[in-house]
């Protein structure tokens, strides 16, 4: 592992990345209870205990440059800056959502905000967000890709492709494995053959690194040394954040497969506790500013369920547009 320094010293900055972590919860708990109560059809993935790797690697990462993701994917584009009330329209089906309602959790993008989407083909981004890294360094821009994927994804034949093809021809790229652990309801002991997905990078000849996951000062420090390496045309790393998620897989998940007494364990270790403490002890943010942005952040999320609430849904005669066959 690598020395973990703690870098974020700029309040200014710690308060930017606090608020990403805290909007991204409670964007994510409101759902959970929209779901629950019939408000929203359909399903999602919820990222809760997963924040700071969103929040860390978006941090590290400059105009011009990508980040992809997966099925498990509101957090990523709330830390691109995606707009809360349009991601929450989205998944209620309205007109005002980024994909004009039609897309729904899985399926939702923002070139504006280098967010090229989620996507619920399990590895289905890797090989995506490889080629956008190709389109990069192909028209000599200096952007990098941020690859978000799951633990589960890198059993899929797409994960092994790409980082073969992304060492060997030293793409601006940055491979992030969020291993939380599952997928699905099946333990990575009964589904992979080794214990760090990590030590899958050497096969490709890139560096590897294990990182806690929850920790965002640590995942911040790892980003930003392999997005430097991957814009200096060095090639790509593939880095192992050890996470958690602490609802179920999806909002119909009783977690019969796992114990209360392991989630306690990692909620004992959760990622905003723990940022939150590390500011206060390092006298880096003050007790009243935490609880202004935390007031802020609920303000805000429930500004994005009326936004989405009240929003029109797209009109029937719009059915066929943006199809494609
Ligand atoms: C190609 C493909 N196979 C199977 C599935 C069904 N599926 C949806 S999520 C998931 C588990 C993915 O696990 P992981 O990559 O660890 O991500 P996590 O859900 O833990 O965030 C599976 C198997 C799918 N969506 N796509
Ligand atoms: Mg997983």
């Amino acid at each position: 592992m690598m020395p973990t320094t703690p870098t974020i010293r700029d309040p200014a900055l710690a308060a930017k990345l606090y608020r990403s972590m805290v909007l991204i919860r409670e964007f994510e708990q409101a759902l959970d209870q929209l779901f629950a109560s019939g408000a929203i059809r359909g399903t999602a993935h919820f990222c809760v205990g997963q924040e700071a790797t969103a929040v860390g690697v978006s941090a590290a990462l400059q105009a011009g440059d990508y980040v992809i993701s997966y099925h498990r994917g509101h957090g990523h584009f709330i830390a691109q800056g995606g707009d809360p009330a349009r991601i929450m329209a989205e998944l209620f089906g309205k007109a005002t959502g980024y994909s004009g309602g039609r897309g729904g959790s899985q399926h939702v993008s923002s070139f504006e905000h280098g967010f090229l989407g989620s996507n619920g083909i399990t590895g289905g981004g890797i090989p995506v967000g490889t080629g956008a890294a190709l389109a990069l360094k192909l028209q000599r821009r200096n952007g990098v890709v941020a690859v978000f994927f799951g633990d589960g994804a890198a059993n899929q034949g797409a994960f092994h492709e790409s980082l073969n093809l992304g060492s060997l021809w030293k793409l601006p790229v940055v491979y992030l494995c969020e291993n939380n652990l599952y997928s699905m309801f099946t333990h990575l002991r009964e589904s992979t053959s080794v214990g760090h997905i990590a030590d899958r990078a050497a096969a490709y000849g890139m560096p590897g690194q294990i990182v806690d996951g929850n920790d965002l000062v640590e995942v911040f420090n790892a980003a930003r040394q392999a997005v430097q390496r991957a814009r200096d045309g060095q090639g790509p790393s593939l880095i192992e954040c050890k996470t958690y998620r602490m609802l179920g897989h999806s909002k119909s998940d009783k977690r019969a497969y796992r114990t209360r007494e392991e989630e306690a364990s990692w909620q004992a270790h959760d990622p905003i506790t723990l940022f939150r403490k590390r500011m206060l002890d390092e006298r880096i943010l003050t007790p009243e500013s935490l609880t202004a942005i935390e007031g802020e952040v609920d303000r805000q999320v429930e500004q994005a369920v009326r936004f989405a609430r009240e929003s029109p849904f797209p009109p029937a005669r719009g059915l066929e547009e943006s199809v494609y066959a």
